[in-house]
């Protein structure tokens, strides 16, 4: 088998390369080691910045997402039993979508589907060899046949846990910044309208909790807790118990439904540099992981792929190999900023159980975003997403 450039995972960030590719005429092999009911069903992201929404509606995957996603233009924060506003749109004329991680991975499926482009699940054992030389091969097993496929390009966009960075780092040394945090979130979805019309990130001396939705009949929310905390230990009563104590304020109603998924998710900052070697490159969360608590990690798996789309057809069209170059140079500048904002907003809103030092610093912080205009606006920018011209 051969193609011009294969693709290891089907989540957003392969899935969307795979539709960028194809548009430019470049062709594709996407293979994926779970099923397609569970990549479709795996519940994750949800809140879509201004600039990822573009991308989706201007490359023709947009119209579902168009007519249900839940448009916002401001948040809540909450701290000090005191809620407050930040409004995005007026601060910064941009405004952030709610639309589920898995309905883009659904539209980005089908679209794949209605041209018959190559997306194979279920595939195992799946290995990259000779990256360094100009014949990089992807090895598989699938319908329990070993394969082999010969690329120009391998991407790597098989998230954290993937096989591909680890291949990088066996063939040179990959620098290596990581920061683990020493608390979890417990993500619920709840059938239930949502409590709010914008999102309520709260901090409390109990821990963070998040309130977000999916739809105008179900709410998401989310609870800090202790890394590795087991599920049987959160039974549905003691969720709800622990999601009313963190939002409670006066004249406002948290309201209950019956729980239809449950999560614990560790909370870790990760980036890997370069995010390439030979002509094997690095996309989305198999590069670097942020905390959730900025929403930033599928919004830059988007921007990373629009990247290295653009660089690969440069090159497999005209031999221009720059994009390609500075593929990693051009992709941590968005990275970075992003990591700086999701760790200042972990750090903003957690439970710290830290020194009193940090204690007090994370309250002068918080009374800072209260006081002062410049910084609910520097929040609300990063917020929102960097604009295009950030590159
Ligand atoms: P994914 O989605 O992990 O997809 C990788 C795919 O590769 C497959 N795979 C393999 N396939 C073949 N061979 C192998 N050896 C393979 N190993 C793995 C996997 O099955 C999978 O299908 O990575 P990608 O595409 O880079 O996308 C990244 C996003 O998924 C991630 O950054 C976001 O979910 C992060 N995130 C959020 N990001 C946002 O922008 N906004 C949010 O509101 C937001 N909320 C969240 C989040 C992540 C969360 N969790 C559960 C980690 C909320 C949560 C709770
Ligand atoms: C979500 O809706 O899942 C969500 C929203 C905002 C975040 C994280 C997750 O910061």
């Amino acid at each position: 088998m051969r193609t011009q450039v294969g693709i290891v995972g089907a989540g957003p960030a392969g899935l969307l390369l795979a539709h960028l590719l194809h548009l430019e005429g470049i062709e594709s092999i996407v293979l994926e080691d779970r099923s397609r009911d569970y990549v479709e069903r795996r519940v994750r992201a949800g809140l879509l910045e201004q600039g990822t929404v573009d991308v989706l509606c201007e490359t023709g995957v947009g119209d579902r997402l168009r007519r249900e996603a839940m448009e916002h233009h401001g948040i809540h924060v909450q701290f000090g039993g005191e809620r407050h506003h930040i409004p995005l749109a007026e601060l910064t004329g941009r405004a952030i979508f709610i639309y589920g991680q898995q309905e883009v991975v659904k539209d980005l499926i089908a679209a794949r589907l209605a041209y018959d482009g190559p997306l194979l699940f279920e595939v195992d054992d799946v290995a990259v060899h000779d990256i360094a030389s100009d014949r990089p091969r992807i090895t598989f097993s699938h319908d329990g046949a070993r394969q082999a496929l010969e690329c120009d390009a391998i991407a790597g966009c098989d998230g954290f846990h993937g096989v591909c960075r680890p291949a990088a780092a066996a063939a040179r040394a990959l620098q290596v910044f990581e920061r683990d945090h020493p608390f979890a979130w417990l993500g619920v979805l709840a059938e239930v309208p949502p409590s709010s019309d914008e999102l309520i990130y709260a901090h409390h001396e109990r821990g963070f909790a998040l309130h977000s939705m999916r739809s105008p009949t179900l709410s998401r929310l989310y609870l800090q807790v202790e890394p590795d905390a087991p599920l049987d230990q959160w039974p549905d009563e003691r969720i709800w118990e622990e999601l009313q104590t963190r939002f409670a304020l006066e004249g406002w109603t948290l309201h209950e439904g019956s729980i239809v998924e449950k999560g614990v998710t560790p909370m870790r900052s990760f980036v890997c540099e370069p995010m390439q070697h030979g002509r094997l490159f690095l996309a989305g969360d198999a590069a670097h992981i942020v905390p959730p608590t900025g929403a930033k990690g599928l919004n830059l798996a988007v921007h990373d792929v629009c990247l290295l789309a653009d660089a690969l057809v440069r090159w497999l069209r005209a031999g221009d190999t720059g994009g390609l170059e500075r593929y990693t140079q051009d992709a941590l500048r968005r990275v970075w900023r992003a990591q700086d904002f999701s760790h200042y907003m972990t750090t903003l809103l957690h439970r710290l159980d830290g020194d009193p030092f940090d204690d007090a610093l994370q309250r002068a912080r918080q009374e800072y975003v209260r006081r002062s205009e410049a910084a609910r606006t520097s929040l609300a920018e990063n917020y929102v997403g960097l604009p295009r011209s950030w590159g």
